[in-house]
């Protein structure tokens, strides 16, 4: 097992628990891409997990750059690795997961960077899958509601703003998220799980959640 991510702090711990190997990877840089890649050898896996959201302005006050960013993160980053991997996994009779998100199926107000950039992914996926037919390589897209990751933090800027959006709901866990990855990479090989939406109990859409009352203290 290879684990790219651009913080190896982070990633060391969670290889060394895995058995795996922890390398620098920054999706958007095609450099950091070649170099992952030559490391990597057989491939018979990849997962495409990189991704994330930038804020919620509305397209009157969009920022081009949060969208290049999430552009370049969610979509670009997917396409470097599969482009970079295909060949091995198609010799190898392997597996792409696309980590998407519902917000690759919805669209809701001040989120257009990011829903459109997770429909251009989910694109991505289902055009993958008309190419490699008849080709011994599954595609699968795994697309998540609300995780409980730091994904919030980063689109919100502020640890008080990311907690509300988990306020009052129980959100998924990633462990919730690998365990769905794990399902479905470990089907027999003539078995494409070809898309699972995944959402908390609590969660109907992006923006409809349900939400009980904090409990007194
Ligand atoms: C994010 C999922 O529920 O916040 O990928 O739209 S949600």
């Amino acid at each position: 097992m290879v684990l790219g991510a651009r913080r190896l702090d982070r990633l060391r711990p969670i290889a060394a628990e895995c058995g795996g190997k922890a390398l620098e990877l920054d999706v958007t840089d095609p450099a950091s891409v070649a170099a992952f890649v030559a490391e990597v050898g057989d491939c018979q896996v990849l997962v495409n997990n990189a991704g994330g959201a930038l804020g919620l302005r509305p397209i009157s006050d969009a920022d081009v750059d949060e969208w290049r960013r999430m552009y370049e993160t969610n979509v670009l980053g997917t396409v470097r690795m599969t482009r970079a991997l295909l060949p091995g996994l198609d010799a190898a009779g392997g597996h792409v997961v696309v980590v998407g998100s519902i917000a690759g199926t919805e669209v809701y107000p001040g989120g257009a960077g990011y829903t459109a950039a997770k429909h251009a992914e989910d694109a991505l996926a289902r055009t993958l899958r008309l190419e490699l037919l008849g080709r011994p390589v599954r595609v699968s897209q795994v697309m998540p509601g609300l995780v409980n990751t730091e994904f919030s933090l980063v689109r919100l800027g502020s640890q008080e703003a990311a907690d509300r959006v988990y306020q009052g709901m129980t959100p998924l866990t990633a462990d919730d998220i690998a365990d769905v990855i794990g399902y479905v990479v470990t089907r027999p090989p003539h078995v494409c799980i070809d898309t699972v939406r995944v959402l908390p109990l609590d969660q109907a859409t992006a923006l409809q959640v349900h939400r009980r009352p904090e409990s007194a203290e």
